[in-house]
C-alpha cells in the first residue's frame, strides 16, 4: 500500500521519472543561511519535527564533522535527497548544500558541476556580498540557472525596525542587484530568460531560521500582505510557529518555487552539454547525453569523494548524465583511463546514502568499488571526457608539513593523498626522500582545518611550518633561439620561448581557453586565439595548453617528431612545474620548439636523452628572456563601521597594499583593496582588533602580479635557499 511505502522506496520509484526530478544547490556568501534552510527542508520532508526545526543549538543535521559543529560553519558540501509533493505529483529534490566560506569555494564549483539549478540565498540585512557574484559566476560558468531567496527578514523586522515599505524597498534593491548580476555574467542567450522575477514566485524572501518563507503569488493565494508579516513578530513564539506553518511553511514555498522555476535533467541537459562536454553531439553519446537517456551510453562524473574514516570505503558522488549505473558495471576512467567495477550504487534518503541495485540517469548519485578523482568522467569505454572542473582560485597558501614522529611518514604520506582526494583544492607536494612535504590551500582557514582534520580524523600527528607564498615565474620578452644536446650527443633540439601576449593570457585566465593537450583539429580554440592576435600557422601548432602555458611545435620536415613529441612534452610538463629561477611553477610562457635533428635509430632518442635536452633547453632560454618572479596578489573586500576608515587603510598601507575603492553605506564602509599574499597572514585577526571585532574582509579575486623588482633578488634567493638547491642547480 502507498502509504507503507518508505522514503527509501518512494525515492527509488521517482527517480526514474527524470522529470520529475530537480538537482539544485544552495549557494551563498558566507552565513546567509544556506544550512538552516537545508535542516528545515530534511526536518520537513518528515526526518525531525518539522515545524519545531531549524534550532542551531542541537546542531545542523547535514554537518558532518565535529569542526562544522564547533566552528558554526559549512566545510564540506552536503548531499540530501528528499520528496515533495507538487500539484498533485511527487518530486524528488537532489540537494547539495555548499559551503560560503571562500577557502571551500572549489565545493561549490564541483557541486555546480552535479545541478542544474540553485538557490542563491541573500541575507536581507547584508544584501548581495562579494560571494555571492562569486557563487553566481560559479553557477553560471556551468549553466545552472539561479532563483532568488531573500533570507534573514527577521533581522529587518527585529533588529533594523523597517516598515512594511522600506522592506519592500529592500527587497526591490536585492532584486535588482541580483538581475545586474545575471545580466552582466551570464552567456547572451541566458541574460535574459535566467532573471529572476518577484511576480512569477522565482523571488522568495522569508527566515530560514524561523522556518517561513513567502513570495508574491504565494501571498496572493493566501491573502497576505506585508503589513500581516510585521506583525508575526510580535506574537508570542508558540503563536508564530502557529502562524508561519499555517501560512508560510519554508519547505512549500522553497520546493515550490524549485519545482516550478528550476529545471528537469532532460530540459537542462540540453543547454549544458553544449558548455561543459566537447565532443560530438551527433555521436552516440552526443546523443545521450543531449537527450539525458537512460538507455543510452553511461557518462557519470565524479564531483566529490567521500572516504570512511572507520572502513575506508571509498564513495564517488556526482552526477549521472546518460545511461543506467548498475552494481558490477565495468567501467572505465577516461582520465585516469584504467577499467574498474562498479561494486554498489547508491542514492540519498535524506542525508544518508542507501544501497540500490541500478539508478538512471538525471540523478545525483554516489558509487562504491571505483577510485577515481573528482572531475573523472566514467562511462563503459573510453570516451571524450567532461570539461576540466577547474575553481576560479588556485591555492596560494603553503605549509610545509611533516609527522612529529619520523616514524609516521608513511602514514602521513597515505594520509595526505587521502585528502587532497577529498578536497581537491588542497594539492599536495610530497617529497618521500626528505619527508618534507608541502600543503597548499585557499586560505589560512582551509590549511588550519585540513591540519586538524589530519590530526584528529586521520590520527597521525603532525607539525606545520609558518605559512609560505607559492610564486609564479615568468618571462618578460622573447629569447633567442637555444640548443639543447641529449647526454650521448646524438640528438639536439631548438628552443624559443616568449611571453604569452596579455590578450591571449586573459582568455587562459578566465578559462574561456581550456587547458588540456590539443587535438589535430581545434577550430574552436585557434579561432579564440587568432581573434586575440596569434598567427593561424601558430596557432594551429599548438600541442598543449597548461597551468597557463603553451607549447607549439614549428619544425619542418623532421620524420621522427611524432615520436619525440610525448617526450618534448614530458620535458616541457617538467619546467612549467617548476622553473629555472626557483623551481616554482611558471605561467604566461610559450615555449616553441622550432627545430631538432635526431638519431637515426630510435633506440639513441629514448626518454633519458630527449627530456634532459629540451629541458635544458627551455630553461636556458627562459633565463634569456628576462625571467621574474610573479607574487599572489587578492583584491579583499573591507566591510566595518565607517569611523574605521582610517585604520583601515592603515592596515592596508603598512603591508604593501593599494586602496582601490572606497564606498559609504549608510554608515558602513566598503573598502576595495590589493594586497600581496605574502603581506596577509594573519590579516583577520589584525583586522579585527583595528576594528575592535567590527570589521572582516573577504576576498574578491586572486591573481598573480610582477613582484616589485627591489624585491626580486631577494625572494628568488630566499626560495632557493628554503628548498636547499646550490646555486648550479636550475
Ligand atoms: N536572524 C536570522 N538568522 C539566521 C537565519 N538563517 C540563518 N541564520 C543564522 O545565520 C548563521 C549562519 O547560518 P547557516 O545556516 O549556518 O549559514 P550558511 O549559509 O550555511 O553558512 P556557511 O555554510 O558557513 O556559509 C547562524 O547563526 C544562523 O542561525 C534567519 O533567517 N534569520
Ligand atoms: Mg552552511
Amino acid at each position: 500500500m502507498a502509504d507503507k511505502e518508505t522514503s527509501l522506496q518512494k525515492i527509488s520509484r521517482i527517480m526514474y521519472t527524470q522529470v520529475n526530478i530537480r538537482n539544485i544547490a544552495t549557494s551563498a556568501h558566507i552565513h546567509h543561511g544556506k544550512t538552516a534552510m537545508t535542516d528545515n527542508l530534511i526536518a520537513a520532508a518528515g526526518k525531525m519535527a518539522a515545524k519545531y526545526a531549524g534550532s542551531l543549538d542541537e546542531g545542523m543535521m547535514t554537518w558532518q564533522h565535529e569542526d562544522e559543529q564547533t566552528r558554526l560553519l559549512t566545510v564540506d558540501a552536503a548531499n540530501v535527497s528528499l520528496v515533495h509533493d507538487f500539484e498533485g505529483k511527487e518530486y524528488l529534490i537532489n540537494l547539495i548544500d555548499t559551503p560560503g566560506h571562500v577557502d571551500f569555494g572549489g565545493n561549490v564549483t564541483r557541486a555546480m558541476r552535479a545541478i542544474d539549478g540553485t538557490i542563491v540565498l541573500v541575507c536581507a540585512s547584508e544584501g548581495i556580498m562579494p560571494q555571492t557574484e562569486t557563487v553566481i559566476k560559479q553557477a553560471l560558468k556551468e549553466r545552472v540557472k539561479p532563483v532568488l531567496f531573500i533570507n534573514k527578514v527577521d533581522r529587518l523586522i527585529k533588529e533594523l525596525k523597517l516598515t512594511p515599505e522600506q522592506i519592500q524597498e529592500r527587497f526591490m534593491k536585492i532584486y535588482r542587484d541580483f538581475n545586474r548580476l545575471i545580466e552582466n555574467i551570464a552567456d547572451a542567450d541566458f541574460k535574459e530568460k535566467w532573471k529572476v522575477n518577484i511576480m512569477d514566485g522565482s523571488v522568495v524572501f522569508g527566515s530560514a531560521r524561523d522556518n517561513w518563507a513567502l513570495s508574491i503569488p504565494f501571498m496572493k493565494k493566501k491573502g497576505i500582505t506585508f503589513k500581516d508579516i510585521s506583525k508575526i513578530y510580535s506574537m508570542t513564539e508558540e503563536e508564530r510557529r502557529d502562524w508561519c506553518w499555517e501560512n508560510a511553511p519554508l519547505y512549500e514555498v522553497i520546493l515550490d518555487m524549485t519545482i516550478k522555476h528550476l529545471p528537469n535533467p532532460i530540459e537542462a541537459q540540453k543547454y549544458r552539454i553544449a558548455k561543459i562536454w566537447h565532443g560530438d553531439i551527433e555521436s552516440e553519446m552526443g546523443k545521450s547525453l543531449m537527450n539525458c537517456d537512460p538507455n543510452g551510453k553511461l557518462a557519470f562524473v565524479i564531483t566529490r569523494i567521500i572516504i570512511d574514516p572507520k572502513t575506508g570505503r571509498e564513495l564517488s558522488v556526482g552526477r549521472l548524465f546518460s545511461g543506467t549505473m548498475r552494481q558490477g558495471t565495468q567501467v572505465y576512467l577516461n582520465t585516469a583511463k584504467q577499467t574498474q567495477k562498479v561494486q554498489q550504487v547508491l542514492i540519498y534518503d535524506s542525508i544518508k546514502p542507501e544501497q540500490v541495485e541500478a539508478i538512471p540517469a538525471g540523478n545525483v548519485i554516489a558509487v562504491a568499488g571505483i577510485s577515481g578523482n573528482a572531475g573523472e568522467t566514467i562511462t563503459t569505454e573510453p570516451d571524450e571526457p567532461f570539461e576540466e572542473l577547474r575553481h576560479i582560485f588556485e591555492p596560494v597558501i603553503t605549509k610545509a608539513i611533516e609527522p612529529v614522529n619520523s616514524q609516521d611518514l608513511p602514514k602521513m604520506i597515505e594520509v595526505l593523498r587521502k585528502v587532497s582526494k577529498e578536497d581537491p583544492s588542497i594539492k599536495v607536494d610530497i617529497n618521500e626522500e626528505t619527508g618534507e612535504s608541502l600543503i597548499h590551500g585557499m586560505g589560512e582557514l582551509h590549511l588550519e582545518i585540513i591540519e586538524n582534520r589530519i590530526v584528529t580524523e586521520k590520527n597521525v600527528k603532525v607539525k606545520t611550518s609558518q605559512p609560505i607564498v607559492v610564486y609564479r615565474e615568468s618571462i618578460t620578452k622573447k629569447s633567442p633561439e637555444v640548443e639543447g644536446k641529449s647526454p650521448n650527443k646524438h640528438n639536439k633540439f631548438y628552443v624559443k620561448v616568449e611571453p604569452i601576449p596579455e590578450a591571449i593570457k586573459q582568455l587562459l585566465v578566465s578559462g574561456e581557453i581550456r587547458e588540456g593537450p590539443l587535438k589535430k583539429k581545434e577550430e574552436d580554440i585557434w579561432k579564440k586565439l587568432i581573434d586575440a592576435g596569434m598567427e593561424r600557422d601558430q596557432a594551429k601548432r599548438i600541442k598543449d595548453i597548461s597551468g597557463h602555458n603553451i607549447f607549439m611545435e614549428t619544425t619542418k620536415g623532421i620524420v621522427h617528431i611524432g615520436e619525440v613529441l610525448e617526450l618534448c612534452l614530458e620535458a616541457y610538463h617538467g619546467v612549467m612545474k617548476a622553473g629555472p629561477l626557483a623551481r616554482e611553477p611558471c605561467f604566461g610562457v610559450i615555449v616553441n620548439l622550432t627545430d631538432c635533428s635526431l638519431h637515426e635509430d630510435a633506440i639513441h632518442r629514448g626518454p633519458a636523452q630527449v627530456v634532459p635536452a629540451v629541458r635544458d633547453a627551455i630553461k636556458e632560454a627562459m633565463l634569456n628572456a628576462g625571467p621574474v618572479m610573479f607574487e599572489p596578489v587578492q583584491t579583499i573586500r573591507f566591510d566595518a563601521p565607517y569611523e574605521y576608515m582610517g585604520d583601515i587603510s592603515k592596515v592596508v598601507q603598512s603591508r604593501r597594499g593599494q586602496l582601490l575603492e572606497v564606498a559609504q553605506e549608510e554608515s558602513s564602509l566598503i573598502a576595495k583593496a590589493k594586497m600581496p599574499v605574502a603581506e596577509m597572514f594573519g590579516l583577520a585577526d589584525v583586522v579585527r582588533s583595528a576594528t575592535e571585532g567590527r570589521g572582516s574582509w573577504s576576498l574578491q579575486n586572486s591573481e598573480f602580479e610582477k613582484l616589485p623588482s627591489s624585491l626580486q633578488d631577494g625572494v628568488v634567493k630566499k626560495v632557493r635557499e628554503r628548498k636547499g638547491l646550490t646555486p648550479e642547480q636550475r
